[in-house]
């Protein structure tokens, strides 16, 4: 595909701020394609002879940036094998995390149209993260691997919401309110832009 054929909208916020939640949602009702680079990165982990299984694991525990090298090329062959299928919308979501990640793929693959940021207080995703741990089976919703992806998102994922901030690419929505709430403000904000 050609950087014209493909429309990308970056989804970020802080672990738990909901960002699956309102982009399930977004699929359903506008047809994007949704691609969780967290999801994506978990299913290489899982996948039969994977040569970064152990290291993904490791980085998801400790709220690590996985090296940028890996989730573009998962990335790029997501948005490839689904540009062939007939989809040119885009969820990004969860990336770009580190401000590397974001200068190559906006270089390599496409640049964003926009960036929707969900805004949330720390007390609220830890919350939400916590409960969801009783059953997601996350290995990284656990008090330990939350404080660490708190910390990960404040000192590096902040900087590069705030890179897009200033080229007047950020789309702010807060999101301690009900999910059906969170989405009337997302769609009322995207719309005329995006959708
Ligand atoms: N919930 C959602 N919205 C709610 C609302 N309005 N009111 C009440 N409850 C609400 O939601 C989280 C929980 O809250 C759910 O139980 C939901 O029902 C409830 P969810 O929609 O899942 O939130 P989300 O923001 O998607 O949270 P997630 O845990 O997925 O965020 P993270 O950003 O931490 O996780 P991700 O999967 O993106 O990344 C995991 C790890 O992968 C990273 O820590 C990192 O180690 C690695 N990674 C990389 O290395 N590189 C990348 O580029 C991306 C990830
Ligand atoms: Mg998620």
């Amino acid at each position: 595909f050609s950087k014209e054929d493909v429309s990308v909208l970056f989804v970020l916020g802080g672990p738990g701020a909901g960002k699956g939640t309102q982009c399930a949602k977004l699929v359903q009702d506008y047809g994007f394609v949704h691609l969780s680079a967290g999801d994506l990165l978990r299913a290489e982990q899982n996948r039969e002879g994977s040569q970064y299984g152990e290291m993904i694991k490791k980085c998801i525990r400790d709220g690590e940036i996985v090296p940028q090298e890996v989730t573009v090329q998962l990335l790029k062959n997501a948005i490839t094998s689904n540009f062939k299928a007939g989809n040119k919308k885009f969820l990004v979501d969860g990336f770009p995390r580190k401000m590397d990640q974001a200068i190559t793929f906006e270089e390599e693959i496409v640049p964003s149209t926009m960036t929707l940021f969900f805004d949330c207080p720390e007390k609220v995703m830890l919350e939400r993260l916590l409960q969801r741990g009783k059953t997601s089976g996350r290995i990284d919703d656990n008090i330990e691997s939350i404080k660490k992806r708190f910390n990960t998102f404040v000192e590096t994922s902040v900087p590069v919401v705030e890179y897009f901030d200033k080229q007047n690419k950020v789309i702010k929505v807060s999101c301690d309110q009900p999910v059906d709430e969170v989405y009337q403000h997302v769609t009322e904000a995207l719309k005329g832009k995006i959708i």
